[in-house]
């Protein structure tokens, strides 16, 4: 059976992006069809200036919200990276198989780097390191797939890259997984800004829809959509980055296609109107599962901590194969070490497992 991996960094509320990108994906389609992990990533908001009782609060929000939107414990495992210790284990010989240049390579370090430095804040080294992280969170676990928004698919071909570079000097011992991105509503744009990713780290509120935004909050916001100075409604990303991510958006949230709705619309405001009722629609069963779950907060806690013990019941075997394959002497307490002496070949080991 595929395994599938994914997960949400708690660096801010969870947006409409993080939904119609990948959380949609995860409920609707990758829990029933495959033996599916989702994590909330804490050691991912380390990586930039952090309040440590926000990452704490927006950690079990997160994980409130996940369920909220439909992920059933019965069907996948949901948990929090820092509860199992091997996804930090493996980041490290992951870092002895990357280099300093494809790392400083990543879009996403090179653009947050630039804005703090354009700040005068100083960039912490895990921020250039996170993309190795990330790939031991979808490794450590044989994930064949990892369902992600557009932003993120640069980091799973580093995954790939890695794994591959992994297998080949040290014998097999990793799956090389494949993004798999939703065909609409792989990158929601700014509200305010179309030429933006809608971010739950950004700055800009007016521009984000969040998940537990109110319904007028959510109507304010898609109606003050930053469109362009044109009268007909066509789909043109290049031309009309504002109009179609509102044509994508409505399209994401009623499963239709951004071309032929433009053909629908004779004004925008028709548009906006049609868009915000689609969204509001969307948000409306998550908000309301979302206000049951906070009220039984031990449920909550009960499944992360059933979570984190499935996965790391997962993750291990790889993790230790991993150590063993790139050179790392057992501890004698592991029942692996016995043979270690007859063995001492990555491929032999990987083969033994
Ligand atoms: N705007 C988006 N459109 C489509 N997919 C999106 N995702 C995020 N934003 C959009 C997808 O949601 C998953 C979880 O995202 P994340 O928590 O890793 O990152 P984020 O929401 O983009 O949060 P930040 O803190 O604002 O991140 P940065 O600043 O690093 O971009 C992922 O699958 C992501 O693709």
């Amino acid at each position: 059976m595929t395994r599938v991996f994914s997960g949400v960094k708690p660096t801010g509320h969870l947006t409409l992006g993080n939904y119609l990108g990948a959380m949609r994906q995860w409920v609707t389609v990758d829990q029933h069809r495959a033996e599916s992990l989702f994590c909330i990533v804490d050691l991912h908001a380390l990586t930039v200036d952090h309040d440590p009782a926000r990452v704490r609060r927006l950690s079990r929000q997160a994980a409130t919200l996940l369920l909220a939107a439909g992920l059933d414990p019965e069907l996948c495992t949901v948990f929090v990276q820092s509860h199992v210790d091997e996804h930090a284990r493996l980041s490290y010989v992951l870092e002895c198989v990357a280099t300093d240049g494809e790392m400083r390579r990543m879009i996403q370090y090179k653009e947050k780097a630039a804005r703090e430095r354009a700040r005068g804040g100083s960039v912490r080294l895990s921020l250039l390191t996170y993309p190795v992280l990330m790939a031991a969170d979808i490794l450590a676990y044989g994930a064949g797939e990892v369902p992600v928004g557009d932003d993120q698919a640069q980091h799973v071909e580093l995954t790939r890259d890695l794994a591959a570079r992994f297998n080949q000097r040290y014998g097999y011992t990793f799956v090389v997984p494949r993004a798999t991105l939703p065909k609409v509503g792989a990158r929601v744009m700014n509200l305010q800004d179309p030429l933006s990713k809608m971010g739950k780290s950004d700055d800009s509120g007016p521009g984000i829809v969040y998940l537990l935004d109110e319904p007028d909050v959510v109507r304010k916001k898609v109606m003050r959509a930053v469109t362009d100075s044109g009268q007909e409604v066509v789909y043109d990303r290049e031309a009309r980055p504002g109009l179609a991510n509102l044509l994508e958006i409505l399209a994401s949230c009623t499963g239709g296609n951004p071309s032929e709705l433009s053909g629908v619309y004779e004004s925008y405001g028709a548009l906006k109107r049609d868009t915000a009722e689609a969204v509001v629609e969307v948000l409306r069963p998550v908000q309301e599962r979302h206000k049951e779950l906070c009220a039984d907060p031990g449920y909550v806690e009960e499944v992360l901590r059933d979570g984190a013990e499935r996965a790391r019941a997962m993750a291990r075997p790889t993790v230790d194969a991993a150590y063993r394959a790139i050179g790392l002497l057992p501890a004698a307490s592991d029942p692996v070490a016995v043979d270690t002496g007859a063995v001492d070949s990555g491929i032999v080991l990987n083969a033994a497992r």
